[in-house]
């Protein structure tokens, strides 16, 4: 098979993107599903299994997070969990399908002592097979090295909205602080997830300011989770206007066509989406799940219930590993005709 490359830019401006969001729904899904089908088998998807490993109790204050100690959201709050109970949970999710095993931590950045025990999980979980990806909050540049040494794959660290409407959602970390960790881990040789939350009553501009960011990185974040804001009691942005699906559906297709060989992750929401609305982010160029009964703290659907989705589209599981199927950086992709004109 001709394998035909796609055109990796970094030069992106915020008005190139919304132009891309105001195309006509079907213009847009068949030029990010013709870029998905150039880079990816469309018929994967990645499966990823969250856990938790120390939850509640966050000093910072997103206005999101059911995490955070300055809600009452009735979460109950638990310790740094001991490296053994961790093992047993990713062999479990091994066992269940899943290639990648993401640890979360409601920090807003590690202890050293802890850091030491987290490096221990990622190791044992290394040791089963599993792709390995943490997040643990804010890094410096010695505990990035540190988790590199340590064989870690990907640190999860989202932007979450543009640097313009960050300050509307958090106030006890800037933009900055988060682009200075992601630098971190980059420089440390680390792969990047990093993605955003759509539905905290951002506006399109916002939504393409927070992809130029990722879509203008030295290097394109390996994985990009798209996450559809849960709404959580006791949360400030619970209550707000719900999202409109097929804007969540647009974000997804805008995400793939400005960082064609990333992995697009439809992430946290899933449980509250329609099965046809999810399966059309898989035509958008989706790629990658959180698979499980449980993100970190609230509900996704059951895995049985993913497994009956993925056998009527015909989809099947990526295996651990897996790379784009083409690559590169040089022949930019031609629009289709009716766009080009
Ligand atoms: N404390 C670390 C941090 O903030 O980077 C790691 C854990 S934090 C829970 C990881 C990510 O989960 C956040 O950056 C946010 O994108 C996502 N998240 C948290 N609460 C969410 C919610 N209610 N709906 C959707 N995504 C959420
Ligand atoms: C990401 O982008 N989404 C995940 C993961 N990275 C760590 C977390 C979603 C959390 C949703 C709310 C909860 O379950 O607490
Ligand atoms: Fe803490 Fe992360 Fe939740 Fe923010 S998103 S409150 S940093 S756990």
């Amino acid at each position: 098979m001709e394998t035909r490359q796609i055109e990796t830019r970094h030069d992106w401006t915020t008005e190139e993107i919304e132009a891309l969001f105001e195309q006509p729904f079907n213009d847009l899904l068949f030029q990010a599903h013709s870029i998905h089908r150039e880079t990816f088998n469309p018929n994967q998807v990645q499966i990823s299994t969250l856990l938790s490993i120390k939850t509640g109790a966050c000093p910072e204050d997103c206005n999101y997070c059911p995490q955070s100690i300055r809600y009452d959201t009735g979460l109950e709050k638990e310790p740094l969990m001991p490296v053994e109970e961790v093992l047993k949970q990713a062999e479990t999710a091994k066992q269940n399908g899943a290639s990648r095993f993401c640890m979360g931590a409601a920090w807003r950045s590690p202890k050293d002592k802890d850091l030491d025990k987290v490096i221990e999980m990622v190791k044992g979980v290394k040791d089963l097979g599993l792709e390995t990806c943490v997040t643990l909050g804010m890094l410096k540049q010695q505990q990035s090295e540190k988790l590199a040494a340590a064989g870690l794959d990907y640190y999860n660290h989202n932007i979450d909205t543009s640097e313009e409407y960050y300050e509307k959602i958090i106030t006890t970390r800037t933009f900055e602080h988060r682009m200075n960790t992601l630098k971190n881990v980059q420089d440390a040789g680390i792969n990047v997830c990093s993605g955003g939350i759509i539905g905290m009553g951002e506006s399109q501009r916002d939504r393409a300011g927070m992809l130029k960011v990722l879509a203008n990185m030295e290097k394109h974040p390996g994985s990009v989770p798209i996450n559809s804001l849960v709404q959580v009691k006791g949360t400030p942005l619970h209550g707000i206007d719900a999202l409109d699906p097929l804007d969540f559906i647009r974000t997804i297709a805008v995400a793939r066509i400005v960082m064609p060989y990333s992995m697009v992750r439809l992430s946290a929401g899933r449980n509250e989406l329609p099965e046809a609305i999810q399966a059309m982010t898989f035509f958008a160029g989706a790629n990658s799940i959180f698979y499980g009964e449980k993100l970190l703290t609230t509900a996704n659907p059951e895995e049985n219930q993913d497994m009956e989705m993925f056998k009527k589209l015909g989809i099947e599981p990526m295996p651990a590993h897996s790379e784009p199927t083409s690559c590169g950086d040089s022949e930019p992709l031609q629009p289709p005709e009716r766009l080009s004109a």
